[in-house]
Formats: C-alpha cells, sequence, structure tokens
C-alpha cells in the first residue's frame, strides 16, 4: 500500500466536557481504523511533538505561550473549546503528526500519508482557539512544506464547516491555494464566495458555500465545475486535505446528506489530481467527524481512496438534482472568473 499513517493512541488524551461532541471516543474510533490498517499489513508511525519553530511560522509566540500555560490545567479558550490537563502536549503531537504527514508525502518512497489526529485544527487563528482547535494542523503542515521546497501547497478542506483560521493564515499568500467546501450560512460564518483571497493572494482562496441539506450531487459538482479545475491549474507541488467528515448524512454537528461512499469519491479525485500534479504527493489531516460510526467508515472510504490503485471517483448519486452545487458553482466561478478558467 502506498499510504502511511501518522496515528497515537495518546489522542484520547485531550478530554472535553461531559456531552461535547469533540469527545475522546472521537480518538478510540480512529484507534480502530488504524488497528484494521495495521492488520491489513499498512504501516502507521507515531508523531513527534510538532517543536516551537514548527508552531511560530502559522502561530503568534504569545499565543503558543497561553497555550503552553494551559499544561496540568482545565481551561475554557471560548465556548466551544476546552483543555484538559494534557491538551498543550496533545495538541503538539496533532500538529506534529500533520508536519509527519508532509514529511512522509514529500520526501518518503510512499509519496501519501494521511494524519489521524484530534484536536483538529483549521478553526484554530494565528492567536486565537476556537471551534474545538488549539493549533491548526494543516497550516502548520503546510508552512512546513514550504520549508521543505515545496514552492505551491494546495489545501482542500472538506469539512462541513468553513476553515477560517486557515483561509485568514493564507489568505495574502498567492503559493498557498486554500478550497474549502463548507455549509453556509453556518459556524463558523466565513467562507462566502467573495472571500477570494487578499492583496497578493487574491484568487488563491476559493469558498465553495452551500446550502444545508447538500448531497453527493451536489458534492459532485462543486468538484467537477471548480475544485478540481482549479487544483489542475494552480499545480501544486504538495495537496494537503483538510479531512472532516462531518458532512456526513448521519452527522449530528453538519446538516449535509453526503454518503459514507462519496468521501471515497472526493478522497479519490483528489488523489487522481495529486498524482497528475505532483507525483502523488498529498497529505491529509483529520478534522471533524461527531457520528462515531460516520467517523470510522467514511475515514476507512477515504484511507481507501488513496490506498488503493489510481482510478476515476465513483460518485453516488442521492436521485436528487443538484441545485445546490450548481448554485454554489455559479456563485464561485463569477467570483473567480478573472483568476482562473471556471464555468
Ligand atoms: C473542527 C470542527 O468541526 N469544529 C466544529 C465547531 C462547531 N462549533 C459549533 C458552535 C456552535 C455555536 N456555539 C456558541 C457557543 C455556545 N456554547
Ligand atoms: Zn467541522
Amino acid at each position: 500500500m502506498p499510504l502511511i499513517l501518522i496515528h497515537s493512541e495518546r489522542f484520547a488524551l485531550h478530554v472535553t466536557p461531559p456531552g461535547h461532541p469533540e469527545r475522546p471516543e472521537r480518538a478510540e474510533a480512529m484507534d480502530v481504523v488504524a488497528a484494521r490498517f495495521r492488520e491489513a499489513g499498512g504501516t502507521i508511525e507515531p508523531p513527534s511533538p510538532a517543536t516551537r519553530d514548527q508552531l511560530a511560522r502559522v502561530h503568534d509566540p504569545r499565543y503558543i505561550d497561553a497555550i503552553a500555560s494551559t499544561s496540568g490545567r482545565a481551561v475554557a479558550l471560548d465556548p466551544d473549546t476546552f483543555t484538559s490537563p494534557d491538551s498543550y502536549a496533545i495538541a503538539l503531537e496533532a500538529a506534529g503528526a500533520a508536519v509527519a504527514a508532509v514529511e512522509k508525502a514529500w520526501s518518503g518512497s510512499d509519496r501519501a500519508a494521511f494524519a489521524l489526529v484530534r484536536p483538529p485544527g483549521h478553526h484554530a487563528e494565528r492567536d486565537r482557539a476556537m471551534g474545538f482547535c488549539l493549533f491548526n494542523n494543516v497550516a502548520v503542515a503546510a508552512a512546513h512544506a514550504s520549508t521543505l521546497g515545496a514552492r505551491r501547497v494546495a489545501i482542500i478542506d472538506y469539512d462541513v464547516h468553513h476553515g477560517n483560521g486557515t483561509q485568514h493564515i493564507f489568505e495574502r499568500d498567492a503559493d498557498v491555494l486554500y478550497i474549502s467546501t463548507h455549509q453556509y450560512p453556518y459556524y463558523p460564518g466565513t467562507g462566502a464566495s467573495d472571500e477570494i483571497g487578499i492583496g497578493p493572494g487574491a484568487g488563491a482562496t476559493v469558498n465553495l458555500p452551500l446550502e444545508a441539506g447538500a448531497t453527493d450531487d451536489d458534492y459532485r459538482v462543486v468538484f467537477e465545475r471548480v475544485v478540481l479545475p482549479i487544483l489542475r491549474q494552480f499545480a501544486p507541488d504538495l495537496l494537503l486535505v483538510s479531512a472532516g467528515f462531518d458532512a456526513h448524512e448521519r452527522d449530528p454537528l453538519g446538516g449535509m446528506r453526503v454518503t459514507t461512499p462519496a468521501f471515497g469519491a472526493m478522497t479519490q479525485a483528489l488523489r487522481g489530481v495529486a498524482d497528475e500534479c505532483c507525483r502523488g504527493r498529498i497529505a491529509l489531516v483529520t478534522e471533524g467527524g461527531y457520528d462515531l460510526r460516520a467517523l470510522a467508515a467514511s475515514l476507512e472510504a477515504a484511507i481507501q481512496a488513496v490506498a488503493s490503485p489510481a482510478g476515476a471517483p465513483v460518485w453516488p448519486s442521492s436521485g436528487i438534482a443538484s441545485d445546490r452545487g450548481e448554485r454554489s458553482a455559479d456563485a464561485t466561478s463569477a467570483a473567480l472568473s478573472g483568476w482562473w478558467k471556471v464555468q
């Protein structure tokens, strides 16, 4: 299998309050998926903690100190985001796992790596915890890739929520393309189609807001009309994926209707672009996904899509007209017509 997993059973040591959706059991669901991967002959490596320098590429040093000072304590960082005594150490390992995935994708013989982590990262801003996220794992990964010699890095984020932190960290950077599909209007409120990047980064932020109820067909439409064409034109040296599974039809937080096989199809399509553009270099990092069965099954579908021989994605069909997808693709195409050839 040309895929390596980065995983640690320590991720369950980040403990959230009773009833919180981002609960330690999510790590146990990931443990089960990792155990199956190992039994099938797959390779799994444990992460090292991210270093202060690696974090400081995307986070304010004072913010890193503030999170470090929660070590040994349970603290509310925002209305949704909590620490427990080990959270700082575990958040360092989550960011370190994203770094390790990039190292493997960039210079390993495998060229594909998947970091199964919690806490998630994409809501974390340069200087603020948000939305269950402490450090922005995928942003740390993208910044690390640049130091390895990747000139252009693409991040595609299919979590049901907009990755406000990732967008803001890179919105002035033309060399880091951020593409997000997300429910809208919804938490965290950002991610309108006219948010396209700022200054020299204009055109390198691509938002595909989707109305609640979007199906597999809607996701197929925005992938085929916008995500994949822009990725091919950008031609990244490395593809990163913020792999959240909370757009799943069973997810208790998201309002979308995506099925397990569609997570396979989306991931297969992205892996195809990585094969075309960057010699298969792809690193995936988990984000949300709050129904444990849906999370485990979708994660497995995504892993299979990267681990299996290349092939065209097989999109399941809901049988429901894909108007939400067409409307999203229309708005985003219009906003980005000056930067990309999209229809
Ligand atoms: C990584 C990820 O999927 N994060 C999801 C965060 C969703 N947060 C929903 C918050 C809803 C509004 N909270 C207001 C505070 C009241 N407790
Ligand atoms: Zn989410």
